[in-house]
């Protein structure tokens, strides 16, 4: 199977669920990492240098066999079966699949102060979702984490849920977005315990260790020491 996962050179929650879930898998994939000036060309033609196709002219696609995939939760789905992350059973498929839209609604919260161009509004914006709109969503996530000894959201066994919560949790905690609380997991016990378990999966240690930045490590760094502080 020929598969190349295309998005920017970061780890956003986006792209890391799928890449990450290839990685522990042991699926070979072509990471590619495209720069704001292609991604610029992609909007205007819909397509990729080499002629490949991006439906919705959106990030991240995946490519497998020359077939592309839009859409990240579709994109974590296929890349979570691969990687053996994603539950064969219907009703923990549909309880992975909750949390996964769960995320991209989170984002959808936060996009409008992402696209704000007036300081003063964009702060406000900010604050607001830091006392309002992100404790809302983590309440419901920390309650959907089930009352037992593994701390993930499905089972007893990671998954595209966890990776992917982990990962926008700690982009939203990681400072880069100005006037979002970087403590604001904390009184949630159940999704900062998540949050931590994650971060110290060996495999993720792995793929951390090889992939991210320096700036990226220290973030990742960062938030184990936030997570780590009392409630
Ligand atoms: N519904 C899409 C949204 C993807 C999305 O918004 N991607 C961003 C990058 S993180 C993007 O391509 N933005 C440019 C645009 O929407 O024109 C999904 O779930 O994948």
């Amino acid at each position: 199977m020929n598969i190349k996962l295309v998005y920017f050179n970061f780890p956003f929650w986006r792209a890391e669920v799928a890449r990450i879930s290839l990685f522990i898998g042991d699926v070979s994939f072509e990471d590619t990492r495209i720069t704001g000036d292609e991604f610029s060309l992609i909007k205007k033609s819909g397509e990729m240098k080499d002629g490949t196709k991006i439906p919705f002219s959106q990030m991240p696609v995946l490519i497998i066999n020359g077939k592309t995939i839009a859409q990240t939760g579709a994109i974590a789905r296929v890349c979570g079966k691969l990687g053996g992350l994603y539950p064969e059973d219907i009703i923990k498929a549909g309880q992975v699949d909750q949390i996964i839209d769960a995320a991209t609604d989170i984002n959808v919260l936060i996009r409008p102060s992402m696209r704000e161009t007036d300081p003063v509004k964009r702060k406000e914006m900010r604050i607001e979702l830091s006392k309002h709109d992100l404790p809302r969503y983590f309440a419901f996530l920390d309650y959907l984490i089930p009352e037992n000894n593994s701390n993930y959201f499905v089972g007893d066994k990671m998954s595209i849920a966890d990776i992917a919560i982990w990962r926008l949790i700690g982009w939203l905690s990681s400072g880069v977005i100005d006037d979002i609380d970087q403590n604001i997991v904390n009184k949630f016990t159940k999704l900062k315990n998540l949050c931590l378990l994650i971060n110290n999966n060996e495999k993720i240690k792995e793929w951390v260790s090889k992939t991210y930045n320096e700036v990226d490590k220290k973030r990742i760094a960062d938030f184990e020491k936030n997570l780590n502080l009392p409630s």
